[in-house]
């Protein structure tokens, strides 16, 4: 058997019942064939395979604490920290209940690549809890994020690992997160990245996500001749990502006519109004009935079980962003059907291994998440630079930043797949471009 076929039974036989962490190392195996196969003896030797899909470290923690009735609450928490040949791990947490530790090694095995695309130094690391925000009040939250952090807080440091958000983790969690791990460290550094514009934040931090999706979508189309203004775009999510990807596309002239929360989605044909929906979701944390009760034009539809209704709508560019798996060949039948010319992953993994393939093989231009949603760990690493220095840059300065990454990582990932002969597959162009440099920092630093 070749390597890559040998580490991909590894993988699966030593992290039993973790099938996102096994569909996500499959994703990015299979792409490194063929650099793989060119030095295979040397990389089975180092067993560099093996070290890349196994955790540096992986820490997993009680989370008592108290809710509104006194009664006590137990959470499960995470912090796998993955890899750091090329810097601090980074990457955010996530509180929702479906987490578990297989969730976790897949955002953090994904972060790796993602980050080493960025060009910036931070390694990858991911984490988070079961616990569940919605219909928590400020101060069940408040007392989950001080619990949580009096275990996290002797994992982490600014040159250790640096966390940030994720779903279910916003500025309010940050901010709870931080005030407590100052309080136990009596340190006041750049622990954490998201954080609130008084105490560290880096203006357009917020709105990276999605705008990095965007400048890298519109980089994408370019470059395949087609222009961004006036395309109509269905994305799904209701959250961080969602928000500033629908906000940035309609400043760049393109109609988005959806979103989606976990109980429905929505169809506005006369494009979604992000006002609306930021007072919806960001001020009132409340569903998305609300911003159709408000909006004659908005059609609502409750989400029936397995179905995943905006890919269903006429669109040229999909813009998955709310979770992972939440695009399947179904839904990629649908999309291709109805002329959708790109699909650019906002999210981590919404799409799956099945319908990349059904997208790709239909001339569906696709980007994955670890290119095209690394906007906001590429900011979260300005932060920290910003933190490093005590200095706070303008929102212009950072976000024409962002603009230059995005770009970069675009125009990356396009020579990674000419020069190893998959031109226009950009996830095989992402999987190698992030590959590569980590390989070579992992190599140098010997084994460790
Ligand atoms: P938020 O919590 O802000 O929003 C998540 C959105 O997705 C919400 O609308 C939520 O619905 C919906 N959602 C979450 N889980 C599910 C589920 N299991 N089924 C259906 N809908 C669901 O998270 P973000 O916007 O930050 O994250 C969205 C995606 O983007 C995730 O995959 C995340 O990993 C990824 N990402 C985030 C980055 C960031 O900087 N925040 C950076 C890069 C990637 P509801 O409103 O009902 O909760
Ligand atoms: O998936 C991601 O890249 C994030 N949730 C952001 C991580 C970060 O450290 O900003």
């Amino acid at each position: 058997m070749s390597y890559v076929d040998d580490v991909l039974s590894y993988v699966v036989e030593k992290n039993p019942a973790q099938p996102e962490f096994h569909q996500a190392v499959k994703e990015v195996l299979e792409s490194l064939r063929v650099v793989i196969e060119a030095n295979e003896e040397e990389y089975r030797k180092e067993a560099l395979l093996e070290r890349l899909v196994t955790p540096e470290r992986q820490i997993l923690f009680r989370v008592p604490w108290v809710d509104d009735k006194g009664q006590v609450q137990v959470n499960n928490g995470f912090r796998v920290q993955f890899n750091s040949a090329i810097g601090p791990y980074k990457g955010g947490l996530r509180f929702h209940p479906s987490v578990n530790l297989g969730i976790i090694k897949f955002l953090g095995f994904e972060q790796i690549f993602k980050n080493s695309l960025t060009g910036l130094p931070i390694g990858g690391g991911k984490g988070g809890s079961d616990f569940d925000p919605k219909g928590k009040s400020d101060r069940e939250v408040m007392a989950f994020c001080q619990s949580f952090m009096t275990e996290l807080y002797r994992h982490i440091g600014a040159d250790t690992d640096v966390p940030a958000g994720d779903i279910g983790v916003g500025g309010r969690e940050v901010g709870y997160l931080f005030g407590q791990y100052k309080r136990i460290r009596d340190t006041y550094e750049g622990v954490l990245t998201g954080k609130g514009l008084t105490f560290g934040g880096s203006l357009a931090r917020t709105e990276a996500t999605g705008y990095g999706l965007l400048y890298l979508t519109r980089a994408m189309l370019k470059a395949n001749g087609i222009d961004i203004k006036d395309k109509t775009i269905a994305v799904s999510g209701a959250g961080n990502v969602a928000i500033y990807a629908i906000q940035k596309a309609q400043q760049m002239g393109a109609k988005p006519v959806t979103c989606s929360d976990s109980t429905g989605w929505i169809y506005d044909p006369e494009g979604i109004d992000v006002a609306l929906l930021k007072e919806v979701k960001e001020v009132k944390r409340a569903r998305l009935t609300e911003y159709a009760a408000k909006r004659p034009s908005a059609q609502y539809h409750e989400k029936k079980n397995g179905e995943h209704g905006v890919w269903t709508v006429k669109c040229d560019i999909a813009l998955p962003c709310a979770t992972q798996n939440e695009l399947d060949l179904e839904d990629a039948k649908a999309l291709v059907a109805n002329g959708c010319k790109a699909v650019c992953e906002g999210a981590n993994m919404p799409t799956t291994i099945e319908a990349t393939e059904y997208l790709q093989a239909n001339k569906v231009f696709f980007v994955g998440g670890k290119a095209a949603n690394a906007g906001g760990v590429a900011t979260s690493a300005l932060e920290m630079s910003q933190n490093s220095e005590r200095l706070s840059w303008t929102f212009e300065e950072v976000d024409s930043k962002l603009q230059g990454i995005m770009e970069n990582i675009f125009a990356n990932i396009d020579a990674a797949a000419k020069k190893y002969g998959m031109e226009g597959n950009y996830v095989a162009g992402a999987n190698i471009a992030g590959f590569l440099k980590v390989a070579e920092a992992m190599k140098a630093q010997g084994v460790v």
